[in-house]
């Protein structure tokens, strides 16, 4: 099969822990999760679409598993609202905060509160620059660049191109530096429209965006769109237009309805690269709870993303994120902080 690698079948099993944690505690933790109960809060910028829905499902199957007490707080692209769910969790009495995206000028000083009260945080996609906090990512420059090679492996190296791009995200803002340098080492290419939008209507916004721009510019013929809610809204502005046979969309990121509209008869989606968000969750979960047993967290954190394209998806019959994760590991699992006392297989 194309570009997924070529792995052992294993069987598919639903999203669930194999070893569930013990009522009141998890068997052979250290404490304080021998006695289970401890009070983590997730605590996101973002709730709304495929990719984040399926991050805190993972936080929240992980946190199940290590008898956590997880208390989410749901994001609603509020700075503010965000300031004030981080001081919520400190009032709460929580041991540990993860912080998924968010905007770094926002977060600096409550975050130093909760770090002085004891309170161990974890940062995904959230730069938050303080030595104290482990990040977390998905190796964004590398997920980039994977896209960006199998653009010129379909289209060479010269095209006219649409880019998708908000800046102040951490992982855009990666990502934008690859494409910064692979524009600036391929000559040929030539950026006619750079739009994009993040909002609780990221795909349709974007979609609008896109029409225009696809409008204005009909010699567009590679779309680089690396959110996989950004690549749905090109899609979208394609198939209004009835462009979608002349035109290719690289993105990133990957779900089940990813997967549909990706290997769906004459979709302009080509390709994506990307990690399973779930894993991910479950991996930031993990980094707060060795914090809070007092063990060791690298600093940087990284699950690495995979290249899936049409042709291979196709080609392997894949038609949701359980068939995947049948057939890439990575996507079942990620051996990133984890500990024998951590219950950690997602598949
Ligand atoms: C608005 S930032 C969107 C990105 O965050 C996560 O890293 C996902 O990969 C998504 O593409």
């Amino acid at each position: 099969m194309k570009s997924l690698p070529r792995l052992a079948l294993s069987a598919a099993i639903p999203l669930f822990f194999t070893q569930a944690a013990m009522a009141g505690g998890v068997s052979g933790a250290p404490a304080p999760f021998d006695k289970g109960g401890v009070k983590i809060a997730l605590i996101s910028y973002i709730s709304a679409g495929d990719f984040f829905q399926a991050y805190q499902a993972g936080a929240e199957a992980q946190a199940k598993a290590l008898d956590i007490d997880l208390r989410v707080f749901p994001g609603r692209q509020d700075a503010a609202e965000q300031r004030e769910q981080i001081l919520q969790a400190i009032n709460l009495g929580v041991s540990g905060i993860v912080i998924d995206h968010g905007l770094p000028e926002s977060l600096g000083d409550v975050v130093e509160q909760a770090l002085d009260k004891g309170i161990k945080v974890v940062a995904f996609d959230v730069n938050l620059n303080n030595p104290k906090i482990p990040q977390v990512e998905q190796s964004d420059h590398e997920l980039a660049d994977l896209a960006l090679k199998q653009v010129v492996k379909d289209n060479g190296s010269s095209f006219k191109a649409g880019y998708v791009y908000v800046a102040g995200f951490a992982p855009l803002d990666r990502r934008n530096e690859v494409w910064e340098t692979f524009k600036s080492q391929n000559t040929g290419v030539v950026e006619k429209a750079s739009f994009g939008n993040v909002s609780d209507t990221t795909a349709t916004s974007t979609a609008d965006q896109a029409k225009a721009a696809l409008i204005a510019n009909p010699d567009i013929t590679v779309v680089f769109a690396p959110y996989d809610e950004f690549a749905r809204g090109v899609k979208l502005a394609a198939n209004d237009l009835g462009i979608g046979s002349k035109l290719k969309i690289y993105s990133a990121d990957v779900s089940t309805a990813d997967i549909q509209e990706i290997i769906e008869p004459g979709s302009p989606w080509v390709a994506t690269v990307a990690t399973n968000p779930a894993v991910v969750g479950a991996v930031s979960i993990r980094a707060a709870a060795l914090q809070v047993a007092g063990q060791d967290v690298p600093h940087q954190i990284t699950v690495k993303p995979t290249l899936l394209t049409q042709e291979g998806l196709r080609t392997a019959g894949v038609k949701t994120i359980e068939e995947l994760a049948q057939k890439v590991p990575a996507f079942s699992t990620s051996d990133a902080v984890t500990a024998t006392w951590i219950p950690d297989k997602l598949f």
